[in-house]
């Protein structure tokens, strides 16, 4: 057991992406929490940094919304996706195929954009470089940026999403730190069920005992067993 853990602190060292982070500027998310940062904006160059860690294959990650223009960042079958449109339709582009990011690490996400031109980087040595299509290079924002899950933004353009369930750090919207606004409630930010630091709970093990709550906690198995094959 005492191995076990020494070889997760070992792989962590060699990682690029992390580093050592004071608590506080941690936050973990339960699969209904997430934040609103209301900025009104429209930008013609985008900058979005954070990490993150998770087991969760699917998740938002990150969403600047605006009435037609938007900026989603999720995980789809444990790669990193973003979708932009900056008024001329949707484009997207994605974490290089092969790098499975839903594995409790800690990783870095950086996107750069200067008009039609995006970057992606992950863990400082990913880089994926796009040149989004069309004439429109300028991001209106109007409904703000939510971090972890859409909260009441509910528009079509978004399908499916799940929401965060893990810890995300050092999330950095245009210069702005999201997660000191909301610890200091500055500029309408909001924290919904999320609580500081990076909770326990995600590095519980198979022996790890499980506490229930409150009336009407649950567990949910995915995959469930057949009744055929159990017998
Ligand atoms: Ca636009």
């Amino acid at each position: 057991m005492i191995a076990l853990k020494l070889t997760f602190r070992f792989v962590n060292l060699v990682n690029p992406g992390f580093k050592p982070h004071h608590p506080t500027t941690t936050l973990s998310f339960y699969g209904s929490s997430y934040i609103h940062f209301p900025v009104q904006e429209a930008r013609g160059s985008t900058d979005i940094s954070f990490r993150f860690r998770t087991h969760l294959a699917d998740a938002i990650l990150l969403l600047a919304a605006g009435k037609t223009d938007y900026c989603l960042i999720k995980l789809e079958a444990g790669r990193l996706k973003v979708h932009i449109n900056l008024g001329a339709g949707d484009s997207e582009i994605s974490s290089p195929r092969g790098l499975t990011l839903n594995d409790l690490s800690w990783h870095e996400i950086h996107l750069i954009r200067r008009e039609a031109n995006m970057t992606l980087q992950i863990d400082v040595i990913h880089t994926t470089r796009t040149l989004l299509p069309g004439k429109f290079f300028v991001l209106n924002v109007l409904y703000g940026v939510y971090i972890g899950g859409r909260g009441d933004f509910n528009e079509l353009f978004l399908g499916h999403t799940e929401y965060m369930r893990g810890c995300m750090a050092d999330i950095i919207y245009n210069g702005a730190n999201v997660i000191e606004y909301t610890k200091s409630r500055r500029g309408k930010s909001e924290a919904t069920a999320v609580t500081w630091g990076c909770s326990s709970e995600f590095d519980a093990t198979r022996k790890t005992e499980i506490s229930f709550l409150e009336e009407g906690a649950f567990i949910s198995i995915p995959r469930p067993i057949s009744r055929s094959s159990s017998r």
